[in-house]
């Protein structure tokens, strides 16, 4: 584990019990757990405010995410602006297939992107709880994480001068390319796992074609339609892992998504000038245990699970409440139960996360893959969807996040 005696670069001048590592979903919500229950804690971030208030990604959440958010006083915007989604389309052999979860499972998905739930979550934590935020922070550095006195490090940026920080626990949710993973690696085990399948992740502004997503499996490879606001929707087409996308020039992307989200009767797509366009390479991992001594890691920091299924905001927030809670019992009632358990409990979610997305993904590729035997399963998986109840109904609970347990 990296661990550089604080002492070696400055004195711990300041003190919280916690330190949160990322202003995120997942370190946003864990610091407005602590400040509702009274804890102190600092959240160290390494962009600026406006920066993470304005990065657009995920759009899709889960109902009992909001319920969670809602139980701790964090949906209040979102229950006023969210789109409630009742249902998904499939399109495949040339024709829509709309699939109702609602209708199926009395249950929906809310449409608010994750700009806007961040926005929300650092009002709430830096203006209304009265929470510690540092924006702009330089090599954000742990030390002692194995003793019972860890402590952070950073530089800060108006002084240029590295700042420490003592604290009880450090709350990794820096994300995929943060620090406090990196901390950990040749301790924890981290499996991988790669579609060898690229997405070019789009944001187009144009109002949604349809108001559903869409699910545009065609043989010449999956294309999406993801709804996120009344003027922007985003699209994906699937390419080849490590796509330039100099390659997809705006004519190029509307011509190939008519082509993949065609289908007998459906609208024509409305286009718009493509206001992101990034090729990402279709991976995950999962880090194990998520706790290493006082550390304990949280969201993208501890495991990533590639867009298709639109679940990792999910599991950050859903790993945010679990720390949160472990935290606040630790420090304010010396049970440290919920810490103790807390990675084991987060990982039996995380891979269930993990094994839908593969399946997900064979649905989707499977017809593109250039291997005749996966594309007959795939369209098997697909026409099974429709003609099963069972299968539907699995599908849905999963799609939904609604299982009762994990
Ligand atoms: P984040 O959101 O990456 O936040 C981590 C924060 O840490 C900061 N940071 C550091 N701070 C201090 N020191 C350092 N050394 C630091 N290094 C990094 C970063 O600036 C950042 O502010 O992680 P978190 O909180 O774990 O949240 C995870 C989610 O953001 C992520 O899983 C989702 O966006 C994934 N995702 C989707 N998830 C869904 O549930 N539904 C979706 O529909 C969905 N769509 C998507 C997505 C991800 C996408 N991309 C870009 C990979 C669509 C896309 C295109």
């Amino acid at each position: 584990m990296t661990e550089t005696p604080a002492s070696h670069n400055s004195r711990a001048t300041q003190r919280f019990p916690v330190v949160v590592v990322g202003a995120g979903p997942a370190g946003l919500t864990v610091g407005c757990v602590l400040r509702a229950a009274g804890v102190d804690c600092l959240v160290l971030e390494s962009e600026s405010r406006e920066f993470v208030e304005r990065r657009p990604r995920a759009g899709v959440i889960e109902e009992p995410v909001v319920r969670g958010l809602e139980r701790r006083g964090l949906a209040g915007t979102l229950l006023e602006r969210a789109r409630r989604d009742t249902a998904c389309e499939f399109r495949f052999d040339g024709g829509r297939h709309p699939f109702g979860y609602h209708e199926l499972t009395g249950h929906h998905h809310w449409v608010y992107p994750q700009q806007f739930l961040v926005t929300d979550l650092v009002r709430e934590y830096a203006d209304m709880r009265g929470g510690a935020v540092r924006f702009g922070v330089r090599d954000v550095r742990l030390h002692d994480l194995d003793g019972d006195r860890p402590s952070v490090s950073y530089v800060c940026p108006e002084s240029g001068r590295r700042e420490a920080v003592a604290c009880d626990f450090v709350a990794g949710c820096d994300g995929a390319r943060g620090v406090t993973r990196a901390a950990v690696a040749g301790r924890a085990r981290v499996s991988r796992h790669d579609y060898g399948i690229g997405w070019l992740a789009l944001l187009a502004e144009a109002p949604p074609s349809a108001d559903r997503v869409l699910f545009g499996c065609h043989p010449d490879g999956f294309a999406g339609q993801m709804p996120r606001s009344p003027e922007v929707t985003r699209y994906y087409l699937q390419c080849p892992p490590g796509d330039d996308p100099g390659n997809w020039p705006h004519d190029r992307v509307w011509a190939e998504l008519h082509r993949r989200l065609g289908a007998a009767g459906a609208e024509p797509l409305t286009g718009g000038p493509l206001i992101e366009k990034r090729v990402l390479d279709m991976h995950d991992y999962v880090t194990e245990p998520m706790s290493f001594g006082r550390l304990h890691l949280a969201g993208d920091a501890a495991h990533l699970v590639a867009p298709i299924a639109a679940k990792g905001l999910n599991l950050a927030v859903h790993d945010a409440f679990a720390l949160g809670d472990a935290l606040v019992d630790r420090l304010l009632r010396g049970d440290g139960t919920g810490l103790a358990g807390y990675s084991a409990s987060r990982l039996r979610q995380v891979w269930d996360y993990q094994e839908f997305s593969q399946w997900l993904s064979e649905l989707y590729h499977g017809g593109a893959s250039g291997n005749p035997f996966r594309a007959g399963t795939a369209l098997a998986r697909l026409r099974r969807l429709f003609s099963s109840p069972a299968t539907a109904a699995a599908f849905a609970e999963r799609y939904l996040g609604t299982a009762a347990r994990y």
